[in-house]
C-alpha cells in the first residue's frame, strides 16, 4: 500500500483530540436533548438546519430509540397521511398500504433522521446518559447532568459533569427520565392538569396520536417534552408502532424553540 505508514499512537491521538475539541465546543448549547429516538432527532434536525446549536445525548450504544424495531420486531412502521409530508422531504422512501395508511422501512427511516442530525450540525453523543438536571436559582431549568452509561451501568462511584443549554428537551420516551428528575428532586410544578405526571394510558392510537401535538409543550421552565413522553406526562394514550406522531412532535418542539430562542 502506498501513502504514509500508519502508527497506532496517532489513531489514538486523532479520535481523543477530536473528540475533546468537538465537546468542549459542546459544553454550552442552545439546545440539549436527551434521548436519540425519532421525537428527539426530528428536533434535531430541525434546529440544526435551522442554526441552532444543538446537541444530543444517547445513553444507547446506537441512536434510534424505539424506531429500529418496527412493530413486533418486524421492521417497518406505519405512517398517517399528516406525517407523509416528512418522509418526503428526508426522502425516505413509503409505501401507501391502504387509504390514510403508509409503510416504511423502520432502517431506512432511521438510519435517514440520524444522517440528516449529523448533516445539519447537530452534535449526537452515544453511550452518554442523562442524570440530572441543572437549575438556575430562579428553578429554571439550565442544563444537564451527564456521565458515562457504562459508568451507570457499573454504578461506580464517579461523579458527572455539566452541559449549560438554554432549553432542555426530555425526549426519552416511556421513561420520561428528564421529568422524573424534575419532579423528584427540583418539585418544579409541571404543565399538566395536575401540575404533577399524568401518567400513560393504554393502546389507543387515534387519541394518541391526535393530542401529541397538544402535549409538545414546555412542560417545566426550561423544559420542552417531545414523543412518546410527551404522551405520558400529560395522561394520553399510547399508539404502538405508528410513527407519525413522534415526527410531528420533534418537528413541533422544534418550531416553539426556534420562535423563543429568535425572540430572545
Ligand atoms: C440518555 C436516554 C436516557 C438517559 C432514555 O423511546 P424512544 O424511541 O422515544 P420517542 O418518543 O422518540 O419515540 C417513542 C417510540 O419509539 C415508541 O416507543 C412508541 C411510539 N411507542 C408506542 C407504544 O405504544 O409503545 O427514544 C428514547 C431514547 C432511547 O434511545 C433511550 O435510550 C434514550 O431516549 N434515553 N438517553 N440518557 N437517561 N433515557
Amino acid at each position: 500500500m502506498s501513502g504514509v505508514k500508519i502508527n497506532d499512537v496517532m489513531v489514538t491521538r486523532a479520535i481523543v483530540e477530536t473528540w475533546h475539541k468537538k465537546f468542549l465546543s459542546d459544553t454550552e448549547v442552545e439546545v440539549a436533548i436527551v434521548g436519540a429516538g425519532p421525537a428527539g432527532l426530528m428536533a434535531a434536525y430541525d434546529l440544526g438546519r435551522s442554526g441552532v446549536k444543538t446537541v444530543v445525548f444517547e445513553r444507547n450504544l446506537a441512536p434510534g430509540g424505539g424506531m429500529w424495531g418496527g412493530g413486533f420486531g418486524y421492521n417497518y412502521i406505519v405512517i398517517q397521511d399528516a406525517a407523509k409530508p416528512i418522509l418526503d422531504e428526508l426522502e425516505i422512501g413509503t409505501e401507501l398500504y391502504a387509504p390514510g395508511y403508509y409503510t416504511a422501512n423502520s432502517l431506512e427511516t432511521m438510519s435517514t433522521l440520524i444522517l440528516k442530525a449529523l448533516k445539519a450540525g447537530v452534535s449526537i453523543y452515544n453511550l452518554i446518559a442523562f442524570q440530572d438536571v441543572m437549575l438556575s436559582s430562579d428553578c429554571r431549568v439550565c442544563g444537564v447532568v451527564i456521565n458515562w452509561r457504562p459508568i451507570e451501568v457499573g454504578k461506580y462511584h464517579v461523579d458527572p459533569v455539566s452541559v449549560g443549554a438554554k432549553y432542555v428537551i426530555d425526549a426519552t420516551g416511556h421513561e420520561m427520565m428528564v421529568i422524573n428528575k424534575v419532579i423528584t428532586k427540583c418539585g418544579l410544578k409541571l404543565a399538566t392538569p395536575s401540575g404533577k405526571i399524568e401518567g400513560e394510558r393504554s393502546m389507543n392510537a387515534e387519541l394518541g396520536e391526535t393530542v401529541i401535538m397538544d402535549n409538545t409543550v414546555e412542560i417545566a421552565p426550561g423544559l420542552f417534552v417531545v414523543g412518546m413522553a410527551a404522551n405520558a406526562v400529560m395522561g394520553s394514550h399510547r399508539m404502538g408502532p405508528i410513527f407519525g406522531g413522534m415526527l410531528l412532535s420533534g418537528r413541533k418542539a422544534a418550531k416553539d424553540l426556534k420562535d423563543k430562542l429568535g425572540g430572545s
